[in-house]
């Protein structure tokens, strides 16, 4: 890989398995016995806003006991020693890429420490649990919810993901089943502008027949031999 060239990587649920974070899709997926395309919607919202709440409270209180692990890591030593343009897309809402030392983060299904007024747009850290009818302290609506991009929503800043692609030399992606789009088309979307691909999980995804190569194990062992190649 000739340096500086241009890498974005995107994560998934599987990056952070490792920490103690459920993922979605594989066994132990299912919340009381919800699939999340059940429970992460605006209409889930809408007809039973306290099952919605109390699966990111619970989401909230799993993230608190846990820590990044050596991916999380691996990334962030690549953010600091990349001298090329890198940008890391996470589908997850953690914040363990942060944690980790990771600068150059874009979350693009939002975050569990924050919360999003549905009225006008205002995305504020999260300050405690959000009863139905809470009031946003900017428009004064009483739409507060979690800030998160339920299903039927547009993700985050997808212009500047777009952007980035365009111009990727590398695209990367970790601990993602490729079941979820807009992200499951970033890999085609890389190689239509000329990228080099490369996918790193667990076992075959939805998404493998896409990338130039696919390489299968744990995030912890795959992403730092992947960084340490990179870098080294
Ligand atoms: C390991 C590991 C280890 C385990 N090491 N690996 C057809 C075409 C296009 C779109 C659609 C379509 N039909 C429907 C849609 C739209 C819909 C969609 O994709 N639905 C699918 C169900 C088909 N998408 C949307 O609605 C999105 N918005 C949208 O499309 O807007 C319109 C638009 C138009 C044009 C341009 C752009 C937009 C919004 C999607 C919102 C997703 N929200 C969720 C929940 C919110 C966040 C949260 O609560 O955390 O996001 S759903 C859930 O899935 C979550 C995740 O971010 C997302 C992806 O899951 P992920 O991360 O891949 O996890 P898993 O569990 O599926 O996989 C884990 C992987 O890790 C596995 O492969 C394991 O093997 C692996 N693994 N341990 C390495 N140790």
């Amino acid at each position: 890989m000739p340096a500086p060239c241009n890498i974005v990587i995107l994560t998934g649920a599987g990056i952070s398995a490792e920490s103690g974070l459920a993922t979605f899709r594989g066994p132990g997926g299912l919340w009381e016995g919800h699939r999340v395309e059940d429970v992460c919607t605006p209409e889930a919202l809408a007809a039973d806003a306290e099952l919605v709440h109390r699966f990111y409270d619970a989401r909230r209180a799993a993230l608190a006991t846990v820590e990044p692990n050596a991916a999380h890591l691996a990334l962030a030593r690549l953010d600091r020693e990349w001298r090329g343009e890198l940008l890391i897309v996470t589908q997850n809402v953690d914040d363990l890429h942060e944690r980790a030392g990771a600068n150059r983060v874009l979350h693009m299904h939002g975050e569990l420490l924050s919360a999003l007024c549905a009225g006008c747009g205002e995305r504020v850290e999260w300050a405690g649990p959000l009863p139905p009818g809470s009031v946003c302290g900017t428009c004064m609506s009483p739409e507060m919810r979690p800030d998160i991009v339920f299903f039927g929503e547009m993700p985050y800043q997808m212009e500047r993901i777009e952007r980035a692609l365009g111009e990727a030399d590398l695209f990367v992606s970790v601990g993602t089943s490729g079941a979820v789009y807009p992200a499951a088309g970033f890999v085609q979307g890389a190689r239509y502008h000329g990228a080099d691909t490369l996918e790193l999980n667990l076992e075959a995804s939805a998404g493998s027949a896409y990338f130039a190569e696919t390489r299968l194990g744990p995030a912890s062992v795959l992403v730092p031999a992947w960084v340490d190649a990179v870098l080294d």
